[in-house]
């Protein structure tokens, strides 16, 4: 495969310059809060799973506007791709989520698609499970791993960000430090009345304990109904997000709204008509 063209075809892509097909494979987002071992777990994976499998990583950076794309690239560091035997199976492309015309998780969807449509086997989607546009990258997906951690003293972070409901498996990484027992052991008593649970194992990027599981589940973990309606909700709501922002009125509609007072109501209805 060509590197050179398939990085001009997902520039092109993310420019709004070349539309692509949905295209069927696998695609699994690894989410979960920031610094939990999101990268190093990834990195851990492709060590097993190169260069048998043909693998894409697409890093959803959340560079913000303001410091721009300085740490593009930099976020995920992958040691896998020093060892030449597996590194020509592997693919990795940073995306920040600057603003840009195009919604972030369609733009994902179609590069993910273009990805399966040149012979990757797989595409794992790096996001970080912090807020809702982060929640819609990860429903792109068709399987979710939401990653934690030993508990912070806050409680079960990806609970409160409502990613339980989409994890088809969780992680809990780390499992060489202290608490992590302890996230293990709440994280199932919270789940414990969910009669569709998602399945829990322990992992270690530093170890390497449960990485050869986590690889194996990578590829074969079940799609879980309620996590199949959870993304399925997210994706619609994106697509009709996505109807409303493409209407040729949208932008006079805003100038509309922030120089003339129109309402949001009102907004509504001249976008419907
Ligand atoms: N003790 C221990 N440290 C780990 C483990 N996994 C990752 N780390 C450390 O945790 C830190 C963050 O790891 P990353 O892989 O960058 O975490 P991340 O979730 O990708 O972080 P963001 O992309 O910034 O959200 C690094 O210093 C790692 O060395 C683990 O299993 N055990
Ligand atoms: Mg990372």
């Amino acid at each position: 495969m060509d590197r050179r063209q398939l990085a001009r075809d997902l520039t092109a892509i993310e420019n709004g310059e070349l539309q692509v097909d949905d295209h069927h494979g696998l695609i699994v987002a690894i989410t979960g809060p920031p610094g939990v071992g999101k990268s190093c777990i990834v990195d851990g994976v492709l060590h097993r799973l190169a260069p048998k499998h043909n693998i894409a990583v697409l890093a959803v950076d959340p560079t913000s506007p303001l410091s721009g794309g300085a740490l593009l690239g930099d976020r995920i560091r992958l040691s896998v791709l020093d060892d030449s035997s597996k590194s020509e199976s592997i693919y990795v492309r940073s995306i920040a989520t600057r603003s840009s015309s195009g919604s972030i998780p369609s733009i994902i969807k179609d590069l993910a698609s273009h990805l399966l449509a040149n012979n990757f086997d797989l595409v794992l989607i790096e996001t970080v499970g912090a807020g809702q546009s982060e929640m819609r990258c990860a429903a792109v997906a068709n399987r979710i791993i939401v990653i934690e951690g030993p508990a912070r003293g806050d409680g079960i972070q990806a609970e409160k960000a409502g990613l339980l409901e989409l994890a088809d498996l969780i992680v809990v990484n780390k499992s060489d430090l202290d608490g992590a027992e302890r996230v293990v052991n709440d994280l199932t008593i919270s789940l414990s009345l969910t009669n569709d649970a998602p399945p829990i194992i322990r992992t270690s990027a530093i170890t390497g304990e449960g990485l050869d599981e986590l690889s194996d589940l990578i590829l074969s973990v079940e799609e879980r109904n309620s996590s199949k309606r959870a993304r399925a909700r997210q994706q619609l709501l994106m697509a009709h997000e996505n109807r409303i922002i493409r209407k040729p009125a949208f932008d006079t509609i805003l100038d509309r709204m922030s120089e003339e007072g129109l309402s949001v109501k009102d907004a509504l209805r001249e976008l419907d008509e």
